[in-house]
């Protein structure tokens, strides 16, 4: 019989010897490891221009006009909405980004990061 470290399950334990004789455990790295990504979360306010979040949208976000129109429509409808999914320092340099924007413009808008 096989052990699970042998078969490569996720985290189990390889119980080797090593030349000194002792036993050396090594932990089989195949535990599928995750992508640490954040959301940025764009937040609704009753201020900001809906032409100005589409700007934000397309300029900083990268959308197409319709997928700005569509995330801009959710926001506004339900409150907040997904602009992106970005590494942690890409996700911060958007929202710092964002908010020189809309402090330049006078707009209220905010975007908060979560864990996605
Ligand atoms: N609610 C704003 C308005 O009616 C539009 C808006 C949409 C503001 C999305 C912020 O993230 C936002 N002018």
């Amino acid at each position: 019989m096989r052990s699970a470290a042998e078969l490569g399950y996720p985290g189990s334990v390889n119980d080797r010897e090593d030349q000194t004789g002792g036993s050396v455990k090594e932990r089989v790295k195949t535990e599928k490891k995750e992508p640490t990504l954040y959301k940025v979360v764009l937040l609704n306010d009753d201020y900001t221009t809906m032409e100005f979040v589409l700007r934000v949208l397309e300029g900083v976000f990268q959308k197409s006009p319709a997928e700005a129109y569509r995330t801009m429509m959710q926001v506004h409808l339900n409150g907040s909405g997904v602009a992106g999914v970005y590494p942690w320092e890409v996700a911060e340099t958007k929202v710092q980004t964002l908010a020189t924007l809309a402090r330049e413009a006078e707009f209220p808008l905010r975007a908060a990061i979560e864990e996605a």
